[in-house]
């Protein structure tokens, strides 16, 4: 444990900030697989004005607009609906690579409809 018993300089505060950020870095790169179990970590944006349900790894989530949630999955792999419209649905899916970004988004290659969605890196 750190004890810190004099006036700290700023230094002394680059030094533990510099250790710290060390000890993070670490633990992203080396330790991230251990700590979640073997699961691939993964963060979702739904960037959509809809709400999204999809099933990672069987188990169901729906996001509201605008929110961003972490995710702790074995295999990453997501299927869900690219129509954000209720009475239609049409299913897409992808497996999703570990500590990857991705956002629900409106897609870019129907602009005559615009209510279908897709699932783009971040
Ligand atoms: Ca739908
Ligand atoms: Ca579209």
């Amino acid at each position: 444990m750190l004890k810190i018993d004099r006036m700290t300089t700023t230094a002394d505060l680059l030094k533990l900030t510099s250790v710290n950020q060390d000890i993070f870095v670490d633990l992203n790169q080396k330790d991230a697989e251990i700590i979640s179990g073997g699961c691939k970590l993964v963060e979702i944006t739904n960037k959509t004005k809809y709400d999204i349900t999809h099933v990672l790894d069987g188990k169901q989530y729906l996001m509201k607009p605008g929110e961003k949630w972490y995710f702790a999955a074995p295999n990453g792999y997501i299927s869900f609906d690219t129509d954000g419209r209720d009475n239609y649905k049409q299913d897409k899916s992808y497996t999703l690579n570990n500590e990857g970004k991705y956002k629900f988004e409106d897609n870019n290659y129907t602009p005559e409809n615009p209510y279908d969605l897709d699932l783009y890196i971040a």
